[in-house]
């Protein structure tokens, strides 16, 4: 069938379903049979099993849901401003979201990562990608904060990211866009993408201990689109596998134009060869710019550097890195099981599901069983690659999971379903609707060596009929399935934040217990702005700039009075939390603040910028109920105009006219 064909007849398929789905289908309400639902309750006061690290797609952030309730607990800010917890407004959060471009205040995520030691998950970061302005992020699995954030130069939609290795050495990253390497000429006609467009993959090295990131090379290769990723597991170690579509290298209707050829490739690479390369001294350092933010857990505080060099390894002339397998058709998602020996790539607009066996990759490599190269890398032979087919699956597979018990779960956007299937044998053996049009999947473990084969996690695009409408938007959703049993069964149904991409969950006892921390320690806040206590607590003026050091505990801020403000002045507000209790944050918002209300945890300093922009008194307050006495909770400043003689006073409890601190 030629493309275009097989285009139509897609896009029928397509048609018919989308016109099923448009009208209320006879069992949607009855899907959760019997007692079934009974299983994914949790009674009041009771903990969930597990953790469930939920991207938000174009939200930019990672909610936290526990499973099997769909509980949300959290929505952790990651590459979008949060005025809610002030993430991204204030200044100690600002350095963030810096990056080559400046301030980007907003991303798409699309894919967790949780770190892992041989194999397994444990408990420490959680990374996710963006895919607007490529970067990597880290989240401290002590704190749900986010920690670290890495630019990656060279690349343009950092879709196939962030995979990780078994202990997760490297954090791979794989750009969407192949363009003009950021140490090229970037300035060439469109239509020569065969020439002038690259893809780069980054290897990003993580500290064991500290988390700390860091490019540690990067692959060079022809342009594609690179679209996910897997690493080997076990046998597999120290190989990486990269779906690939527009091996075509079009440029324009990519609709079409990407739909040309019956195969594309998974890219395997030998990233322990690159390793060899790299220090055998072949990478080239190249001239790039990018961003490296760091959160320190003392001064509260993130930096941001510039950074300015990158090693790149050009696998066109290092032969034996990388090695192109066909895969039937426009393949996304790209999965290894928990062995390590069985490689799935799912093609969107494929009739089936290619396994390809790792060990027989090997003795094509071997055995040089190749049909010719791609832009100089070696093309293996598709059949001396592949395990076997699974027939008939569905239509569209995205994603594909991992029971351990020998079974793998594939979805399927079009066909809206969960297929289940044996790896061995290749015969489906299962399948349930989802409602509607599945992307990922996620089973607790489902990527690594010891899955734990309870429940199954669908993040579905379209609600249409499930939920209560809510304007010309609705809802995404998760649905949740039992598959302990032989049948795959649904027992719950919960919208999502933004649009959901792929997840992971994690055991709850895992991360409960891996230190998590409750408080600072307010004797070791190393914020330079803190005050450690009310006598510390002051205002000073350095030139037009005020520095207010406020204290806050229940239920009254330290200065709570502050006259001497003048217009034009850059006030700071430095927000020091002397509380030392689990969960009694404060919150600080001032008037007509450009900016967003402070959220300051236990023991932090958190510091506000406001520019005063008419004289008056202002009203500031605390946003977050924290005691009987919160709403008392309150305080005001006074702003003069420019030049005016008020003295700069401050206090609490006294008359405005006798300030109990000297003015300084
Ligand atoms: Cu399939 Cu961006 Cu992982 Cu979404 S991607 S579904
Ligand atoms: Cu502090 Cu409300």
């Amino acid at each position: 069938m030629n493309a275009q064909k097989l285009l139509f007849v897609f896009a029928i398929v397509a048609g018919t379903i989308l016109c099923t789905i448009s009208c209320k289908p006879k069992n949607a309400g009855t899907s959760v049979k019997g007692d079934s639902g009974v299983k994914g309750y949790v009674a009041p006061g009771q903990y969930d099993e597990y953790y469930n690290f939920v991207s938000g797609g174009f939200s930019g952030q990672m909610s936290v849901y526990g499973l099997p309730s769909g509980r949300l607990f959290r929505v952790i800010p990651v590459f979008s401003v949060d005025p809610e917890k002030g993430w991204g407004y204030s200044e100690e959060t600002k350095p963030m979201l810096n990056t080559s471009h400046g301030f980007v205040p907003w991303d798409d995520l699309h894919h967790v990562e949780l770190s892992q030691t041989t194999g397994e998950i444990n408990g420490k970061w959680a990374f996710a990608n963006a895919n607007n302005t490529p970067r990597l992020a880290r989240i401290d699995l002590k704190t749900f904060k986010t920690a670290e954030i890495i630019e990656l130069p060279n690349s343009g939609g950092n879709h196939s990211s962030p995979f990780g290795t078994e202990n997760s050495e490297y954090i791979v990253a794989g750009t969407r866009f192949s363009v003009p390497a950021d140490y090229a000429n970037g300035d060439v006609p469109i239509d020569t993408y065969k020439e002038n467009f690259k893809g780069h993959i980054s290897f990003v090295s993580v500290n064991k201990e500290s988390g700390q990131m860091d490019i540690a090379f990067q692959l060079k290769t022809p342009g594609v689109n690179f679209d996910l990723a897997r690493c080997g597991r076990d046998k597999s170690h120290g190989w990486f596998f990269f779906s690939c579509y527009n091996t075509e290298q079009a440029n324009t209707l990519l609709e079409v134009n990407a739909s040309q050829k019956d195969k594309d490739f998974i890219m395997a690479v030998n990233w322990k060869k690159a390793e060899e390369y790299l220090k055998a001294g072949k990478g080239v350092k190249q001239k790039v710019k990018y961003a490296h933010n760091v959160w320190d857990e003392h001064t509260h505080t993130a930096t941001s550097s510039i950074k300015n060099e990158v090693t790149v390894l050009d696998v066109s002339e290092l032969k034996d890195i990388c090695y192109m397998i066909p895969c039937p058709k426009s393949p996304h998602g790209c999965d290894v099981d928990p062995t390590g020996e069985y490689i799935v790539g799912s093609g969107k607009l494929a009739a089936v599901i290619p396994v390809f066996s790792f060990d027989k990759l090997q003795k094509a490599i071997a055995n040089k069983a190749f049909d010719g190269d791609f832009q100089g890398i070696p093309v293996v032979k598709y059949e001396e690659a592949l395990y076997g087919e699974v027939k008939k699956p569905g239509l569209g597979p995205l994603h594909t999971e991992f029971d351990g018990k020998g079974f793998a779960y594939t979805s399927f956007f079009v066909s809206s379903e969960v297929v289940k299937w044996n790896i061995k044998d290749l015969a489906v053996v299962d399948r349930v609707p989802t409602f509607y049009s599945v992307g990922h999947l996620c089973i607790p473990g489902g990527n690594t060596r010891k899955p734990s084969p309870k429940y199954l996690i669908a993040y579905n695009k379209i609600t249409k009929d499930r939920y209560l409408p809510t304007g010309p938007e609705l809802t995404q959703s998760a649905q949740l399935f039992d598959i302990s049993g032989e049948k795959m069964q649904m027992i719950l149904d919960f919208p999502t934040i933004g649009e959901p991409h792929y997840a992971q969950a994690a055991p709850a006892d895992l991360i409960r217990n891996n230190g998590q921390l409750k408080i600072y320690p307010i004797g070791e806040n190393k914020h330079p702005r803190v005050a450690k206590g009310e006598g510390e607590s002051k205002v000073i003026r350095e030139g037009n700039q005020v520095h207010v050091y406020m204290t806050a505990v229940r239920s009254h801020f330290a200065p709570d009075n502050i006259e001497g403000v003048r217009m034009g002045d850059d006030v700071y507000f430095h927000v020091t939390n002397l509380e030392q209790d689990w969960d009694v944050p404060h919150g600080f918002g001032i008037k007509g603040a450009n900016n967003a209300e402070l959220l300051i945890m236990p023991g932090e300093t958190t510091t506000l910028k406001w520019n005063p922009d008419r004289v008056g008194i202002f009203p500031m307050y605390c946003t977050d109920f924290c005691s009987a006495l919160h709403q008392e909770m309150q305080g005001y400043v006074r702003v003069s105009p420019a030049g005016s003689k008020t003295a700069l006073s401050f206090h609490t409890g006294k008359s405005a006219k006798t300030p109990e601190k000297p003015v300084q």
